[in-house]
């Protein structure tokens, strides 16, 4: 792990480490999206257990197919009761799995699908590291229940801290049985995404920022991205450059004069992680190596339902 990171998280001032604060990340150096030293070592399995989403990003295309490698994607959905039996065989194809997480192919707290696989895993295995994602609409209120269930690592995908930019990302949200658009649906995103990171930190966990880098809508807003995410608890970021596709299929992705300034932007306030891979919501092995993803979802009919 970055020394930078265990520094920035102990105290922002970087006078002391407490031994707490020590331990927590002395468990995340074994995380390939955490640690710069993990990346191309350790293995996460993703179970794809989260079948739906409470808010609608206009880059987002969800589908269910094999060939495809980026996020929203996967064979199918596994449910919260296979998970055990997954998690079993997964060790043994890829020894090298310290990580099992959740990050699709739809929201992992818009339905308690993920909170469940993770309780029945980490009654199992209280060792492996559990690691969600999730746009954070519904994070407030959940850390202490997230924390209980062995998530160490908690991703919240931020895309704009500017309601006016938000805004312009989703196409609207539903929250409190309600669908909201506009202005008032990137107002709430964003204050529950914020409180969600304040209280996940305060609660323990470690939390990464995933920023979805959109030329023309967010590139020039990294920089206050990763400052407010920051101030809220967050230690590490992720640059994620646009695939385009759904409402936005006639943007272009990043360039690298983009990429890099957004980069750069963002270290200014935060610790910067560089090596995703955008992996499915199914992805299986160590980041960019092979993905054992047809080894264990295809070979065990009963585990696995297409969605
Ligand atoms: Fe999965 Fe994401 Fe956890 Fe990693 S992936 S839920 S934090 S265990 Fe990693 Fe894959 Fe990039 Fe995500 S390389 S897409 S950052
Ligand atoms: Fe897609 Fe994730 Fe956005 Fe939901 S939060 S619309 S699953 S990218």
């Amino acid at each position: 792990m970055d020394d930078n990171i265990q520094k920035k998280a102990c105290c922002p001032d970087n006078k002391h480490k407490s031994k707490l604060c020590l331990g927590r990340f002395a468990e995340v150096e074994k995380h390939p999206c955490f640690s710069n030293s993990a990346h191309d070592k350790c293995g996460r399995l993703h179970i794809p257990s989260s079948p739906s989403c409470n808010i609608q990003c206009r880059f987002c295309r969800r589908d269910f197919n094999r060939e495809e490698i980026r996020p929203g994607v996967s064979r199918g959905l596994v449910a919260p009761e296979k998970a055990v039996e997954l998690v079993r065989r997964a060790l043994i194809v890829c020894p090298e799995i310290t990580v099992v997480g959740i990050a699709g192919p739809g929201d992992t707290l818009a339905t308690d699908h993920a909170l469940r696989t993770f309780e029945a895993i980490h009654h199992i295995w209280p060792k492996l590291i559990n690691c969600m994602s999730t746009n954070g609409l519904n994070l407030p209120g959940k850390a202490e229940r997230l924390a209980a269930a062995g998530v160490r690592t908690l991703t919240v995908t931020v895309n704009a801290v500017d309601p006016e930019i938000q805004k312009k990302i989703i196409a609207g949200i539903v929250y409190e049985g309600q669908h909201i658009k506009g202005r008032e649906a990137a107002e709430i995103l964003i204050a529950r995404q914020l409180a969600g990171i304040k209280e996940a930190s305060a609660t323990g966990l470690i939390v990464k920022v995933n920023t979805v880098l959109i030329p023309g809508v967010n590139a020039t807003h990294v920089g206050e991205i990763a400052a407010a995410v920051a101030k809220a608890g967050a230690q590490l970021m992720n640059i994620i450059p646009l695939l385009p596709q759904a409402d936005f299929s006639t943007l272009p992705p990043p360039n690298a004069m983009e990429l890099e300034a957004a980069f750069a932007a963002a270290s200014a306030e935060i610790d910067v992680f560089r090596h995703c891979k955008r992996c499915r919501a199914d992805a299986v092995g160590i980041p960019g190596g092979r993905d054992f993803g047809d080894v264990l979802y295809e070979q065990r009919e009963d585990t696995f339902s297409h969605g």
